[in-house]
């Protein structure tokens, strides 16, 4: 019986993934790890551990106390958090990660999942249809962070065989849980707010392409990359994924469709500039000659399950 544990459980991507893997494997399989005392409501279900990443005498005695055959790491400051406190975005991004990658050299996991970002990219990085293998010259505290982990994971799976597999994520939409601090979180709050008040003020400009993707095609994509063959691994930095590349116009132009009524209008911030140094799509044609990826969602069929999902009649 798989013994799983997901640290940052409580965030965006990880109240679906404990879901997913608690549908998978069985209520008790997989614990669920968050700073927070309490755990978050969806997840009751199951067992909770309060944990702080950063504390990495109690992460150690816990994990080596139980065993643990799947660790997935998702606790992280994301881009716009990021930017405005760099030191503990740097600390927490990295520190935590170092524990876990140790924990796993030294025999106490036998499998960790680490998410990464496009934030890897940056100005320099061919802006459309983005290699696996390119420049990658980041800008941005949480893309350094995500760039150096790359190097790290795969530093380990050279050095000492650690199994870590990681996903370069896009934006992510989902309506379980909302994102927090990032640059992509545009494409959730529109939603919220097409739904509550008819209209969306959006912090990046209208044709700003970004790459996104539904939540339920990372949740997928997460476990069966956990779930390929070692040996079809042939990436150990990170996948690139792809999805659908998105402008705040071709998303609201979308829920138009869908609801005539939804108005935008743009007022760009300081996330504008990230968002300006990241790629407008991803070729993750690596992720799909490896183990098979292939994502389901469209635009069309994202706007239609938020809409009916968010806030629903
Ligand atoms: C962010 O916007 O910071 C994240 C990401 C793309 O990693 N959603």
């Amino acid at each position: 019986m798989a013994n799983i544990l997901v640290i940052g459980a409580g965030g965006q991507i990880g109240t679906e993934l404990v879901l997913a893997l608690r549908k998978k494997h069985g209520e008790q399989q997989v614990v669920a790890a968050d700073i927070k005392n309490e755990c978050p409501p969806l997840l009751v279900g199951g067992p909770y551990v309060q944990m702080d990443v950063l504390n990495r005498d109690s992460v150690r005695n816990y994990i080596i106390y139980k065993g643990f055959d799947e660790v997935y790491l998702l606790a992280a400051l994301l881009s716009a958090t990021a930017e405005k406190n760099p030191d503990f975005a740097w600390k927490l991004n990295m520190e935590g990660l170092f524990t876990i990658l140790d924990l796993a050299k030294e025999g106490h996991i036998k499998k960790i999942f680490w998410p990464s970002s496009i934030a890897v990219f940056g100005p320099t990085t061919p802006a459309d249809m983005t290699p696996q293998t390119t420049v990658m010259e980041p800008t941005t505290v949480y893309g350094i962070s995500k760039q150096a982990g790359e190097r790290w994971c795969e530093y380990y799976y050279n050095k000492f065989g650690v199994d870590v597999r990681s996903i370069r994520y896009p934006g992510l939409i989902s309506y379980k849980s909302l994102p927090g601090g990032g640059t992509t979180d545009y494409a959730v709050d529109i939603f919220y707010k097409a739904k509550s008040e008819g209209k969306y003020t959006c912090f990046l400009n209208s044709d700003t392409g970004l790459p996104m993707m539904f939540m339920d095609d990372a949740i997928r994509a997460t476990i069966e990359l956990m779930n390929a063959p070692k040996n079809q691994i042939k990436v150990r930095s990170s996948y690139n994924l792809g999805g659908v590349s998105i402008t705040p116009a071709s998303l609201s132009a979308e829920i138009q469709n869908q609801m005539p009524s939804f108005r935008i209008d743009y007022k760009p911030d300081f996330r504008q500039e990230i968002a300006d140094s990241w790629p407008n799509s991803i070729d993750d044609s690596a992720a799909q000659n490896d183990w098979g990826w292939k994502h389901e969602y469209d635009l069309k069929s994202i706007v239609k399950t938020m809409l009916d999902n968010v806030f629903p009649e």
